[in-house]
């Protein structure tokens, strides 16, 4: 297993409060229950490319064409990212500058669409992200998003059903993909739709990417127009984004990101993406991919085994949903303390249809990328699925909760990760 040293001397002496702080978070990632589906640990190679000089540059404009003098080693890292990101999802072009997901998929419509076009996303308590068209959100004030959900009986998609709505609709573009579904995406019935009724076909994968980079889901990038994704989350790498697509889209989604929307792309973190990008082309990545969704069976089925509410009733790939307002009478709010209180981190999700509110919802969102990047497999999900159960249990007994807490620290001592 992994081991990783933290190489923070010079901070230690120059700034102790905040060397004091970061030790003390690495301190807490290492001896709690890391359940929150979108977060990872990456490898040391990956952090010291994000510590590393490139930080000290611009470099607006692309590989060979830049608005700054000085970039002839920075564009052999963009390069490498690039190629890497291609070779790993078979993508016509790649765009490594973005930012972050929220202004990747913001490209993406602003290469697409004009203000106030049509297009469909998924709703936010259904499992969509801010970005698929809410209300409150850019994508919702500046386009016309029209969203779909799930199906109430199967809390599944229902793929005929959102035929229908897009045949009615019309929009110029469908987004699939989402930060809160526990099932496998049909990408190619959404290609076929997208197909009858002339719409952009793009995706938001950030929250699998690792799974379709690992062969473990679908890759929908070789016949998507464009998809986005965040590279931080089962990718495995730095704090970023990317954009992937067709040719044809390449000088429009470009233009978008640069000048359109930002300005010097962070080269450290393309430094690192294109690490990420490398560890994700070994075949050790494919076993932690399909390790990841074979973890997150393992702790559903234990879960429902010991009374739990899962939406949909399991999941297919790094995470679920868990109806605590059902199944202990606890709000989503109430059992994300619980279980912080016990060392284990999780966040609080609305589920679909919820009652409640998405600040207080009926639910948690677990998933087991974390506990796999340590390390961890089936039988460990079984422990993990008695501390959960252990903990909302003893909700209001402190007491309890930090005894729980010593002893999930002590489990986690079996998967050690950064010294
Ligand atoms: N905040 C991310 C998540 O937790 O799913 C989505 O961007």
């Amino acid at each position: 297993m992994a081991m990783y040293e933290m190489h923070l001397d010079y901070l230690k002496q120059s700034d102790k409060a905040v060397y004091d702080a970061i030790i003390a978070e690495k301190e807490r990632q290492m001896n709690g229950i890391e359940l929150i589906p979108s977060e990872n640990l990456v490898s040391q190679a990956v952090l010291e490319a994000m510590g590393s000089v490139p930080t000290n540059k611009y470099s607006e404009g692309y590989p060979h064409k830049r608005y700054y003098g000085g970039n002839e080693v920075i564009d052999v890292i963009e390069d490498l990212a690039i190629k890497r990101c291609k070779k790993l999802f078979n993508a016509e072009h790649v765009n490594v500058q973005p930012l972050s997901g929220s202004p990747a998929n913001m490209a993406v419509y602003y290469a697409i669409m004009n203000l106030k076009d049509t297009f469909m996303g998924m709703k936010l308590t259904e499992g969509g992200h801010l970005t698929h068209g809410h209300p409150v959100n850019f994508s919702g004030k500046l386009y016309n998003c029209v969203q779909y959900g799930v199906d109430s009986e199967t809390e599944r998609l229902d793929y005929d059903a959102i035929e229908k709505q897009a045949r009615e609709i019309k929009p110029k573009l469908i987004l699939s993909g989402y930060t809160a579904y526990p099932r496998e995406i049909d990408f190619k019935r959404f290609r076929e739709i997208c197909d009858r009724v002339g719409a952009f076909c793009m995706a938001d994968i950030a929250h699998i990417a690792g799974l379709c980079a690992g062969g473990a889901h679908e890759n929908p990038v070789p016949y998507f127009d464009a998809v986005t994704t965040t590279t931080h989350k089962t990718l495995r790498g730095p704090r970023g984004a990317i954009i992937m697509c067709k040719e044809e889209f390449a000088e429009k989604i470009d233009k978008a990101v640069f000048p359109g929307l930002q300005g010097g792309p962070h080269d450290h973190t393309t430094a690192a993406k294109a690490v990420c990008f490398e560890e994700a082309l070994k075949p050790s990545f494919k076993q932690y991919a399909h390790q990841i969704v074979k973890n997150a069976k393992a702790l559903a089925e234990e879960l429902m085994r010991k009374g739990l509410r899962i939406v949909s009733n399991g999941t297919d790939n790094h995470l679920m949903l868990v109806d605590v307002f059902k199944s202990k009478g606890l709000t989503g709010k109430e059992a994300e303390h619980t279980l912080e209180t016990a060392g284990i981190y999780c966040n609080k999700n609305t589920i679909p249809f919820d009652k409640r509110t998405p600040w207080d919802p009926s639910g948690i969102r677990i998933g087991t990328p974390v506990l796999t990047t340590r390390g961890m497999k089936e039988s460990e999900m079984k422990e993990v699925a008695s501390f959960i159960i252990k903990a909302l249990d003893n909700h209001n007994n402190t007491g309890k909760l930090e005894g729980i807490k010593r002893d999930v620290k002590a489990f986690c001592d079996q998967f050690p990760f950064y010294k």
